[in-house]
């Protein structure tokens, strides 16, 4: 099969919120019908090659549905499961619709509407187990605050954190085995969001009751939003076992929250970031969280939904190229420079390690001196990207 053709094994998601979007924004009403989620799952059938669809409470069940409505929604949704062969991957909630949520969900300073908030995500946990999401992601969309006045961030994130313990606690009760996924954000919706960065959640974790439940769901136009290079938030997460999932998308800087398809902004920082998932082999969903452009109908959405991967998977071909590619291979010889002795020296102390590694002698002129042809390898790297030879 072709490299380039979508695969269920490629694990690419979407979520019912992404391909169903209606084309609104605070300027203006819907461009695009909304759809049923079954009518969002058979979309994503005619697309090919999709594994799975994700959803909030609220995208599956309306917040005010009656237990009827309800059982005939996911009697729909199943049968277009069913007949599209699309899985259910990750489930979240909606904490962020309802205008109860103005001040927050878990970290609101209403301790009702704080109690609401976790009763609202087991509900919403017992819907994703209902589906088989194996992945369950927390995305604080009005956690913040627009005048630190309101409340302090310290207790703010006090009140997170019991969240989360009460949440894996009662995953674990109802034997769920979900991972949980935490997703940063600098800003959009509130003027500043608590944990604006995949980095604030790294730090979270260790002080949970089951951090090995729990990891990060790091999305490219949250980082990018911040002025952050989103490969090495990404690497930050690799590095400390907690990549979870991955919300693919695409943000110019200085923009509003614009979601563009992947690699439709900036390809060079979605080939480093491919080549990164890639060669650690990272094998996560890959949900593309975009949503097409206004503009867009029906069939466009689809083209939409098809460039996403086919985006995904050229730079997976891409990174294959650069990785053996001759000139690349000859400047990263150049460029790391091993020495086996000095690099276990330097790996494991002890007393003696200390005291030789103090008594050597090194040239500073003669390291600064050492060529580093990055110039070159960027350059070659942008024309494996442009496909030159
Ligand atoms: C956003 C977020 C959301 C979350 C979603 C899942 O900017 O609105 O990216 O799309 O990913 O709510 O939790
Ligand atoms: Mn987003
Ligand atoms: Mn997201």
């Amino acid at each position: 099969m072709n490299s380039l053709s979508p695969s269920p094994r490629d694990k690419f998601t979407f979520g019912l919120w992404t391909v169903g979007n209606p084309g609104r924004d605070p300027f203006g009403g819907p461009t695009r019908p909304m759809l049923t989620p079954a009518e969002i799952v058979d979309l994503l059938g005619e697309v090919n090659g999709v594994h799975g669809v994700n959803f909030h409470d609220n995208d599956l069940v309306p917040i005010d549905a009656s237990a009827r409505e309800a059982e005939q929604i996911k009697t729909d949704f199943r049968k277009a499961l069913r007949r599209t062969g699309i899985k259910v991957a990750m489930a979240t909630t909606n904490l962020f619709t309802d205008p109860v949520f103005k001040d927050g969900a878990f970290t609101s300073n209403d301790a009702e509407v704080r109690a609401y908030a976790i009763q609202k995500t087991m509900r919403a946990m017992d819907l994703g187990a209902e589906f088989g999401a194996r992945i369950y992601v927390f995305w604080g969309g009005r956690e913040g605050a627009e005048t630190d006045g309101a409340k302090d961030p310290v207790q703010a994130e006090a009140r997170f954190r019991h969240a989360l313990n009460f949440l894996c606690a009662y995953n674990l009760d109802r034997g769920y085995r979900m991972k949980f996924a935490l997703e940063a954000k600098p800003n959009e919706p509130r003027g500043h969001m608590y944990f604006a960065t995949t980095g604030h959640f790294l730090a979270l974790i260790p002080t949970l009751d089951h951090p090995d439940m729990v990891g990060v769901n790091p999305e490219v136009a949250h980082e990018h939003m911040a002025g952050l290079n989103f490969t090495h938030a990404v690497a930050a997460a690799l590095s400390a076992g907690k990549l979870f999932h991955i919300d693919l998308n695409d943000q110019e800087p200085g923009r509003y929250d614009q979601d563009y398809r992947f690699g439709s902004a900036n390809p060079k920082q979605a080939f480093f970031l491919v080549k990164l998932l890639e060669d650690h082999r990272y094998d996560g969903f890959r949900h593309f969280d975009a949503h097409a452009y206004r503009t867009a109908d029906r069939a466009d959405v689809i083209e939409f939904a098809r460039g996403c991967m086919r985006m995904y998977l050229i730079l997976r071909e891409k990174a294959r190229l650069w990785n053996k590619d001759r000139e690349v291979r000859r400047l990263l010889k150049v460029i790391h420079r091993h020495d086996r002795a000095l690099e276990r020296l330097t790996t494991g102390y002890s007393a003696r390690a200390a005291s030789r590694l103090l008594a050597m002698d090194f040239d500073r002129a003669e390291l600064a001196a050492r060529e580093l042809p990055y110039e070159r390898l960027d350059q070659r790297t942008i024309e494996i990207l442009m496909g030159m030879k």
